[in-house]
């Protein structure tokens, strides 16, 4: 109860404390810069930009991080969607998780084969590329290359939900002066829970309460009221809720944007549901719904004031698991042949 002479203390929004609580990533600056000669280019060129958002946001549970807790994405459809994007023309601001899937390079570095294996060895000693896959590799490479002269690409990369959403408000306020040319295209799998930072433990997590270190093989708590070490502690985490940053970005950092956000589920009864809700609650422009198990052939798109639409990969294009480790580059060929599918519509 506060005191009747008390002043009333005027909460501070959710979003603002947590930009407040949790510090930026130390890249925030030299990325913001690059963002911003970027965007200043292509509005000059009046060109659209696109800012694609890929693969999982991790939760820290340590400050000197041991532990995390991650979001399902290997950041297939955020690489793919950015090199269509790229041949329709746009500019795009790829900002990924670090180490997931890359546009153009993606085709090479989670494939089966190791990337080695792309290769063979020249008469004279010289490494080249395997016969095999040479077609394939230079349209790949000429298509990277000309987004690399066009300036084009831009990938800036991200582990954290926290440096996730420092970056997405930093650039998204820098692409306000593109106005309706700018697009947000929202695939990153965002946490919806983050721990504070002030319940960061700044050490590893002990998963016993034992704190002197083990002198030959044995421990002195052993011997005292202690519980012996390799008896494990249960670990209990409290998260809250990571603030709807989405609101934010419709609202206040890019309001004349277009916005595409994802929503993924495992629950087939709940994706329109989910997708529909959304769509309600944050008032922008599409929602692209998806299963965890059947993502890669088939979305629903939810738009304000029409029916739902499913877009469906036909049966006979569809790789057999979307799961299983791909058993031989055919595979990778059909795959590939589908996406192209699904892109189409
Ligand atoms: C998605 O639904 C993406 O399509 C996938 C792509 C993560 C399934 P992969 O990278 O998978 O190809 O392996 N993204 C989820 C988007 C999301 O987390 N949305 C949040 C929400 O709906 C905020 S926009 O609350």
């Amino acid at each position: 109860m506060e005191d009747a002479g008390q002043k009333e203390s005027v909460p501070v929004p959710k979003e603002r404390s947590y930009f407040r609580d949790n510090p930026p990533p130390k890249t925030l600056e030299s990325h913001t810069k690059l963002a911003k000669a970027f965007i200043s280019y292509h509005v000059r060129s009046n060109r659209d930009v696109v800012m694609i958002t890929s693969g999982g946001t991790t939760v820290p549970l340590e400050n000197q991080t041991v532990r995390f807790i991650d979001n399902f994405s290997a950041g297939t459809r955020g690489a793919t969607s950015a090199e269509y994007f790229l041949e329709a023309g746009y500019a795009v601001i790829f900002l990924h998780r670090q180490f997931s899937l890359l546009p153009y390079s993606r085709h090479y570095s989670h494939s089966t084969n190791c990337f080695l294996d792309f290769m063979t060895e020249g008469q004279n000693g010289e490494v080249e590329v395997n016969p095999e896959y040479q077609q394939k590799m230079l349209g790949v490479l000429r298509k990277y290359n000309a987004a690399k002269r066009e300036n084009k690409l831009l990938m800036l990369p991200f582990t954290t939900i926290t440096e996730y959403l420092w970056e997405l408000r930093e650039i998204a306020t820098l692409m306000r002066p593109l106005g309706p040319k700018a697009l947000f295209f929202l695939a990153a799998a965002v946490s919806d829970f983050f721990l504070p930072k002030d319940r960061i433990s700044e050490h590893k997590i002990q998963s016993s309460d034992n704190k002197e270190p083990v002198t030959n093989g044995s421990s002195k708590s052993e011997t005292s009221a202690g519980p012996p070490v390799g008896h494990g502690k249960q670990l209990k985490i409290d998260l809250d809720p990571v603030p709807k940053f989405l609101k934010m970005l419709v609202d206040g950092w890019a309001p004349e944007g277009m916005i595409v956000s994802f929503k993924l589920e495992t629950d087939p009864s709940l994706l329109v549901f989910k997708a529909q809700q959304a769509l309600e609650k944050y008032a922008h422009h599409l929602v692209i719904g998806n299963l965890l198990s059947t993502r890669k052939y088939e979305v629903v798109f939810v738009a304000p004031g029409e029916e739902e639409h499913w877009i469906r990969v036909p049966v006979h294009r569809r790789i057999k698991s979307v799961t299983a480790p791909r058993p031989d580059m055919k595979a990778l060929k059909d795959e590939q042949t589908t996406e192209q599918e699904w892109f189409r519509g």
